[in-house]
């Protein structure tokens, strides 16, 4: 059985079901999620942009603070149209370093390999595609440089606030003395604001949210009518945690590779978390995990952190 459709099953089977937000990113939710960093609700994206266009020479001096060589490693590169300015940066003060991009993705991997030198011709470039501590260590095997790591987009939000600990203290145990992060949040702000960003007007979240049930109708033989659910995203200012939920419009039954399930009328599927944080907040994660936070850059609004960490 592959592992999306173990998960899927365990899934839907329990007392409250929940699929998982990483299965969204098959070629027409890598598109969608296209749709909505577009979209004029969705800031995280624009506001990240913002530092690193706009603080890329701080961004600069605040990394080759200690070390003028050292490897990028970036975990979920995408496409780094963030990072690439940063690249740029440090080519053109002359630093030494290989980039790593790390993805999940062996489409995104090819694709960077392939456009990324068009545009920096002097970047040394390795692209490692599979999970992100496994490339990590393989990173450390093919260069024993300092490393920094990039994780940028608020990817860390995936991650529910009681489980982040977890994560990072993970990272910090693949990563010695000297080594950086540069890790990026989406903070804490007006919940209308939060809120409209998980539904746009356009209905491209809608779509994303929805098109993992088209995924499992189509590779897991399920049978979901896309019409009988429609999406459902909270946003809770006291813990920060952005859900988005899909909800049963009727009683009805729905079956996946054979198995069934049955939904009442309201009934939800979670989907997935974007958790939300106070600068304050990042700052304990850090120390909490054996990290010291060295730099915070902010976009003009502060809606966005990228907090700098060493170890
Ligand atoms: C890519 C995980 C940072 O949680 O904001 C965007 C994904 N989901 N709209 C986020 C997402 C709905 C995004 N991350």
């Amino acid at each position: 059985m592959s592992q999306f459709l173990e998960d899927v099953l365990k899934g839907l089977s329990a007392k409250e079901k929940y699929l998982q937000s990483k299965y969204f990113y098959d070629a027409n939710g890598d598109k969608l999620f296209q749709s909505i960093m577009g979209s004029k609700e969705y800031y995280p994206t624009k506001c990240e942009m913002e530092i690193f266009t706009q603080k890329t020479s701080e961004l600069v001096t605040v990394l080759t603070g200690q070390n003028k060589e050292f490897d990028i490693v970036e975990l979920g590169a995408g496409d780094a149209t963030k990072s690439v300015h940063l690249l740029k940066g440090l080519l053109d003060n002359k630093v030494t370093f290989t980039y790593f991009p790390v993805d999940i993705s062996a489409n995104v991997i090819d694709l960077l390999q392939n456009e990324l030198p068009k545009k920096l011709p002097t970047l040394k470039l390795q692209g490692l595609n599979g999970e992100y501590f496994k490339m990590l260590e393989k990173a450390k095997t093919l260069s024993d440089k300092i490393k920094v790591v990039l994780f940028l987009g608020s990817n860390i939000g995936n991650v529910p606030l009681e489980k982040a600990g977890d994560f990072v203290t993970l990272l910090r145990q693949h990563l010695k003395p000297g080594d950086l992060v540069l890790i990026g949040f989406d903070l804490k702000k007006d919940p209308k604001t939060i809120l409209d960003a998980y539904n746009d007007s356009c209905g491209f979240t809608r779509d994303f949210n929805l098109n993992l049930l088209r995924r499992i109708n189509n590779e897991l033989q399920g049978n979901f009518n896309l019409d009988n659910f429609y999406h459902y995203p909270t946003y809770d200012p006291a813990t920060g945690a952005t859900k988005s939920y899909i909800v049963s419009k009727v009683e009805q039954q729905v079956s996946v590779a054979e198995n069934l399930f049955d939904f009442s009328e309201g009934e939800s599927i979670f989907m997935e978390i974007s958790q939300k944080y106070t600068v304050q907040q990042t700052d304990e994660l850090a120390k909490q995990t054996g990290f010291e936070p060295i730099h915070h850059f902010y976009d003009t609004k502060k809606w966005f952190l990228d907090a700098i960490w060493r170890c």
